[in-house]
């Protein structure tokens, strides 16, 4: 297992490489370009360039996160030939690189969703929450027009400002795509990238919906063990793999996590751990990565991900923003470096407890 923490690249990120590297166990960064609009190529420079900056600081790149699909892609326009030959490029930068894990999703229009990017803990710390009676009140403008203001500055993972300042149309667009519909471009667009893949040894792990189910009528397709084997068969290929996000799967508290890792054994190259809090069903936070803070077991978690022979990347996901720090909603250092920690604890005991 290699511990890492996600950086957002020079000029979007308020956590430095030398802070990240300071953190124990850390030897690599996920990362990604995030001035890329879904569609666009990563050329072969832009990625080395990218490299060559978490190099210096005696750091490697060890999976990116992400390269976003388009819409045209998830919808299946007539723009979707160019869009997946374009990604087949940008792959191919990234595997030139040495680089062989993408993390991606294929949400509709908007990719991770909050309704509070600062709810006030007891204990005066702030973190990520949702609540789906807010959800169910407003329209997708406000939601978007909301997350920006709460973003504080920041550009947000997913949320571009430019795409999304067309989102009636993009709703528009999206009028015929229901679940299968949504589905089989997925697989389309996977057996399209196949041969890039396997060239590179690049392995896709498709992230989770988030939270896991439909929102604003929208179709969501990776949302529980079913859903996730289906498209694990559908296309039944090494490229073809899950990231395994707690805090994504576990707003659904049917879904079994212990029991999804087992069953997507071997087709998990990367992991994004982190806890949830729930007030009720339809509102969680975010809480710190311990056990005892949230609804779920990290234990039983790191101990399903070792028993399955997980090698793969792991990053401590969304941590609490603590004592004054400004930055990313949701990647403060202080409170993933504390994660960071705690879950290599973990992973430490349940080694050398074999
Ligand atoms: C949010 C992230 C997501 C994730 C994408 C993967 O913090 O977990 O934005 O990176 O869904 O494509």
């Amino acid at each position: 297992m290699e511990m890492t923490l996600r950086w957002y690249g020079p000029g979007y990120d308020s956590v430095s490489l030398a802070q990240i590297k300071q953190v124990p166990g850390v030897r690599g960064v996920i990362t990604t370009l995030m001035g890329k609009q879904p569609g666009e190529v990563w050329t072969e420079a832009e990625v080395q360039e990218l490299r060559a900056v978490v190099e210096a600081e005696g750091l490697q790149i060890m999976g990116i996160e992400s390269i976003n699909v388009s819409d045209d892609i998830k919808i299946g326009t007539a723009n979707r030939e160019a869009h997946i030959a374009n990604y087949i490029k940008s792959l191919e930068s990234v595997g030139k690189a040495g680089i062989k894990v993408v993390c991606y999703n294929f949400m509709p229009i908007f990719d991770w969703t909050r309704t509070d990017l600062a709810r006030v803990r007891e204990d005066g710390s702030t973190v990520l929450a949702y609540n789906q009676d807010i959800i169910d009140e407003i329209n997708p403008e406000s939601l978007k027009g909301s997350m920006e203001k709460m973003a504080g500055g920041f550009v947000l993972p997913g949320w571009e400002p430019e795409r999304l300042d067309k989102l009636k149309a993009l709703f528009e667009a999206y009028q015929d795509v229901d679940e299968e519909v949504l589905f089989q471009n997925l697989v389309y667009f996977l057996e399209r990238i196949r041969d890039v893949c396997e060239t590179y040894g690049i392995r896709m792990a498709i992230h989770p919906d988030d939270p896991a189910w439909p929102i604003f009528g929208l179709p969501r397709i990776v949302r529980d063990k079913q859903t996730i084997m289906r498209l694990l068969k559908a296309v039944d290929q090494p490229h073809n793999c899950l990231t395994i996000c707690t805090g994504s799967l576990g707003t659904n508290p049917q879904n079994d996590i212990c029991d999804i890792i087992r069953a997507a054994q071997g087709r998990i190259p990367f992991a994004h751990i982190r806890n949830l809090r729930f007030n009720s069903e339809r509102d969680f936070e975010e809480s710190a990565h311990l056990s005892s803070d949230g609804s779920m077991d990290m234990y039983a978690i790191m101990k399903a991900l070792h028993e399955t022979g997980f090698d793969g990347i792991m990053r401590p996901d969304h941590g609490r923003m603590l004592w004054g720090e400004v930055a990313v909603p949701g990647y403060g250092l202080y409170d993933r470096a504390i994660g960071a920690g705690y879950l290599e604890g973990l992973w430490e005991a349940i080694e050398k407890n074999e």
